[in-house]
């Protein structure tokens, strides 16, 4: 990576519309504040910034199922989510609002400065509107079927089923998510950003300039979204919640909360540097001098990359004077016990919970989440494996290792560290050793790769572990207690350097340790070095750096779990979707829906969801494109049964003619499996 002097650090503000769970810790978090603390400890200016995203649907909409107003719910999450994240050390120099007056100014002047140099496209388009409601309805506020995998409950903006991005007026029988009617179209003049006309700006910049520094998952992104060809997307919106847009003509309507939730990362940076007496610019605007330019890195969730990766960058771009992000390190998703982490489920690992569950136990937490983090792909929590990780490797390694030689040295030479005598082969090539560690943890930090970091760090625990057990200096104290001084010198000289380089991941308890040992230096640099301790020096007071995880406690957290599932189950058969209105007996004997089976599947490519599938349909033989290929893998439904409408229009489907629909069950997570005979029945038998 290359070396800058200045650093600018942003995390994905949360939107403050619930509290924080461990997947959002894994995604944009504990990886953003490891690197931030290792700049720092490397004497790097770092402007750290994050904050809420207190605009946009996601925030009216909980507020209206609270039944509380928007500016309640930002208040009551804002306030959590801040807590939490001091909770776990997240080392922020700020965690702003986008709710703040200097906030909806900056974000004014940047649509400001965009319109006067004509770079916005106004258009008038046909929008649905909730006349009930008197309100358009944009993004989250409009629900409707997915024209490409038939999800019903595809949001205007995305189908978060099939992945596509949409607009509402592509979904098929839209609903107000207001009313729950069927809205009117309207008339109404947006300013949109021709995402088109820097097409091949990014493609230079991002898929030739980035290539070789993006990580794998969010290049891949880039050049897929890149290669269907970007459009013009609008940047105002009809809404009565968010930052307002600055045109007299525009009165009412208030800017996407996309174009402002970015923009967020630069306020919070200017309101720190009030705060501080900083000159924000030097953060975030190009210098005279090109080499002075800060380097700027998002840590987002995967959902995000788009947003981070193509569109802020077009709008920094378009306005000239900012610097364009060096690299954007996105996460994938942490899956928890086999299933994916649900706020509407409740299947989660709230961390408000967490604190209350596992007082003073943060670090515990980090080290896990760490070692699991989803850098590459999709990775999984389980409460097991967090007791194991903690009992087998916190616990009996590093804690192990720094609890016996304290105590020794306390026992021996009563907190002293005692001048070593010669050194055999074997001190020799465990200094050298503990020499080089500095090194490659710093090579794996600076290419964000945090678990191989840990792994390392780790290592050091157990050189200083090993090293004790093998020259077991509790057996030659009774013979050779020079020795023994030598012996705990080194010891204690690799708990010194562990102290260091455990403040990126472990910060609470690397600040034990500095206790511990009664020592400061805390600077990157220091560690490496065979003699941090000098002689004679007095160490601090011994405590327990760890504590078992007893099984009852695990225990508890399964049951919590469990439980959640059943009360949802509960609520589930209470929120079945509503019968739908009655028809006619003719009207369901147009359907032709005939017993099939499926004879081929193959993935669609460059599609997550989509099977292509021949079926039997005792009929013919024939095409069908269905949306099931996060649930099934092709290999393991050939041969199946399935129901299959076969008198439906058939359609164009990614270039594959589709020629019928096959019959799915779907709960309210979205899950779904076919709906097919119990035994086995000749294709073409009809379904009545
Ligand atoms: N609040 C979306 C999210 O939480 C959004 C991130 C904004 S980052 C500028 O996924
Ligand atoms: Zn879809």
């Amino acid at each position: 990576m290359k070396d800058f002097k200045r650093y600018t650090i942003t995390s994905a503000l949360p939107y403050a519309n619930g509290p924080l769970h461990i997947g959002h810790l894994a995604g944009a978090y504990i990886p953003a504040d490891i690197f931030v603390r290792f700049l720092r400890m490397n004497n790097k200016e770092v402007a750290f910034v994050c904050g809420s995203d207190e605009h946009g649907a996601a925030i009216t909409i909980k507020a209206k199922k609270e039944g509380i107003t928007p500016q309640e719910i930002i208040d009551k999450y804002n306030a959590q989510i801040k807590e939490s994240f001091e909770q776990f050390g997240i080392s922020f120099d700020i965690y702003h609002r986008t709710s703040s007056k200097i906030h909806h100014e900056l974000s004014q002047e940047f649509f400001l400065n965009l319109y006067d140099k004509g770079e916005f496209v106004e258009k008038y388009s046909e929008q649905y509107y909730d006349e009930e409601y008197h309100q358009f309805l944009a993004d989250r506020y409009i629900v409707g079927t997915c024209p490409n995998c038939h999800n019903e409950g595809a949001y205007g903006d995305q189908c978060e089923k099939c992945g596509t991005s949409l607009s509402p007026t592509d979904l098929i029988n839209p609903k107000s998510t207001l009313s729950g009617k069927t809205p009117v179209l309207r008339e109404t003049k947006h300013w949109y950003l021709p995402l088109d006309k820097y097409q091949a700006w990014l493609e230079k910049w991002l898929l030739e300039g980035k290539k070789d520094i993006l990580k794998s998952n969010v290049y891949g992104q880039c050049s897929s979204w890149l290669k269907s060809g970007l459009q013009a997307r609008s940047m105002t919106r009809d809404l009565d919640w968010g930052v307002d847009v600055p045109l007299e003509e525009a009165k009412g309507k208030k800017l996407y909360v996309w174009l402002d939730a970015p923009i967020g990362y630069i306020s919070a940076t200017k309101q720190w540097a009030l705060d501080t007496g900083k000159d924000w610019e030097k953060y975030w605007k190009k210098q005279e001098n090109p080499a002075d330019d800060a380097c700027l890195i998002h840590f987002i969730g995967k959902d995000n990359i788009v947003f981070h990766c193509i569109i802020f960058p077009s709008i920094l771009h378009a306005h000239g004077e900012y610097v364009l992000p060096e690299n954007i390190p996105a996460n994938e998703f942490l899956n928890l016990e086999g299933d994916k982490l649900s706020t509407s489920r409740n299947h989660a690992v709230w961390l408000h919970e967490y604190l209350a569950d596992f007082p003073g136990k943060q670090d515990e937490l980090r080290y896990v989440l760490t070692s699991i983090l989803p850098e590459t792909s999709d990775s999984e929590f389980t409460w097991k494996d967090f007791q194991a990780r903690v009992n087998n490797e916190l616990v009996a390694i590093f804690g192990n290792f720094i609890n016996r030689v304290l105590v020794l040295s306390h026992k021996y030479f009563d907190g002293k560290v005692k001048a070593g005598g010669e050194l055999s082969d074997k001190d020799k090539l465990v200094l050298s050793e503990l020499e080089r560690y500095p090194k490659t943890i710093s090579s794996s930090l600076s290419q964000y790769r945090f678990r191989e970091a840990l792994a390392h760090f780790m290592n050091v625990a157990r050189l200083g572990n090993k090293y004790l057990a093998d020259e077991e200096p509790w057996k030659l104290i009774k013979t050779d207690e020079d020795r023994v001084k030598t012996v705990l010198n080194i010891g204690l000289q690799i708990a010194a350097n562990l102290a260091v380089l455990a403040q990126p991941f472990l910060p609470h308890t690397a600040e034990k340790l500095f206790q511990m040992l009664n020592f400061q230096d805390r600077d990157w640099t220091a560690a490496g070095n065979p003699n941090l301790l000098e002689n004679d020096h007095q160490l601090g007071e011994v405590q327990l750096l760890f504590e078992k995880i007893a099984d009852e406690q695990i225990d508890a957290q399964l049951a919590k779990l469990a439980q959640a599932k059943v009360d949802n189950a509960k609520t589930q058969t209470s929120t079945a979707e509503p019968a739908k209105a009655n028809i006619a007996f003719d009207q369901f004997t147009l359907l032709d829906i005939r017993v099939g089976k499926i004879l081929t599947a193959e993935k669609v490519a460059k599609t997550k969801k989509l099977l292509k599938l021949t079926i039997d349909t005792g009929i013919d033989q024939r095409t069908v494109v269905s949306g099931i290929a996060e649930f099934f893998n092709p290999e393991d439904i050939i041969g199946r049964q399935v129901s299959i409408l076969v008198n439906l229009e058939p359609r164009e489907i990614k270039g594959i003619l589709s020629q019928g629909m096959i019959l799915m069950a779907e709960d309210a997570d979205g899950r779904l499996d076919f709906v097919a005979p119990q035994s086995n029945i000749q294709p073409g038998s009809v379904v009545r």
